[in-house]
């Protein structure tokens, strides 16, 4: 037993001893102007290291994303406005009409600048609402879009059938769905119309073109609730 108890007693000095030695070792290093300078040099290449890729993060984090207002000649908020424009698209009684909008730009380039005479051509028109659904008295009126840049996010989305964003979103306008009439021969695609949309000046008189109507729900395999025959849809534009 005594023998146990000398080791134990060895055994926690030999211990002590050691620490203390390692500490005095250390001591000794941190009051050591070479190792001081030595280890601030390696900080400060650390810093640089961690600056450049705080730098590099930052500017991927500014990339930013673009979306069209469709009907509005402004942009939302803070967000930058690139251009406004019209919106344009085929003809809505044309077959082979494309089937999307584009938001055209008010100051178009042109490389050739005589008109072309081929009939196997692609049609650019403006567009014309189709009905007084929109807005007050909007049958006929010409309509506007505009191209906005978010400053506050990265992200956009548009949501039809919706007014309002998810968590973590942000709205940045809303309104309602438009599409052209399904009775027409032309294929066309869904927009978001801002929920109070601008006329082009002197845009009221009836010249067709692509055509926006308001679109409702049809109820079947598109379940009823949480939808409704003959509602129309909303939609809303989100950031984040
Ligand atoms: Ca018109």
């Amino acid at each position: 037993m005594s023998t146990f108890l000398t080791y134990v007693i060895l055994f926690f000095f030999l211990c002590k001893t050691g620490a203390t030695k390692d500490q005095q070792k250390k001591r000794l290093l941190l009051n050591d102007p070479d190792v001081l300078s030595d280890r601030l040099g390696r900080l400060e290449s650390l810093v640089n290291k961690l600056e450049g890729t705080v730098s590099r993060l930052t500017k991927s984090q500014k990339t930013s994303s673009t979306y069209i207002r469709w009907g509005k000649q402004m942009c939302p908020g803070n967000d930058s406005l690139l251009y406004t424009g019209f919106i344009g698209g085929g003809y809505f009684d044309e077959l082979g009409s494309a089937a999307d909008a584009v938001c055209l730009p008010p100051n178009p380039d042109f490389t050739k600048t005589t008109p072309y005479r081929s009939s196997y051509v692609g049609h650019m028109y403006g567009t014309e609402f189709e009905t007084n659904f929109f807005g007050p008295k909007s049958f006929d009126e010409d309509v506007p879009c505009s191209v906005c840049e978010i400053q506050d996010g990265t992200q956009t989305i548009m949501i039809p059938g919706k007014n309002t964003c998810f968590n973590g979103w942000h709205v940045k306008y809303k309104g309602n769905l438009g599409s052209g009439y399904y009775g027409q021969k032309a294929a066309t695609t869904f927009i978001c119309i801002d929920e109070s949309p601008d006329y082009l000046m002197s845009g009221e008189s009836n010249t067709n073109g692509k055509v926006i109507f308001e679109v409702i729900a049809k109820c079947g395999a598109l379940p009823c609730p949480p939808y409704h025959e003959g509602y129309p849809l909303t939609c809303v534009v989100c950031a984040k």
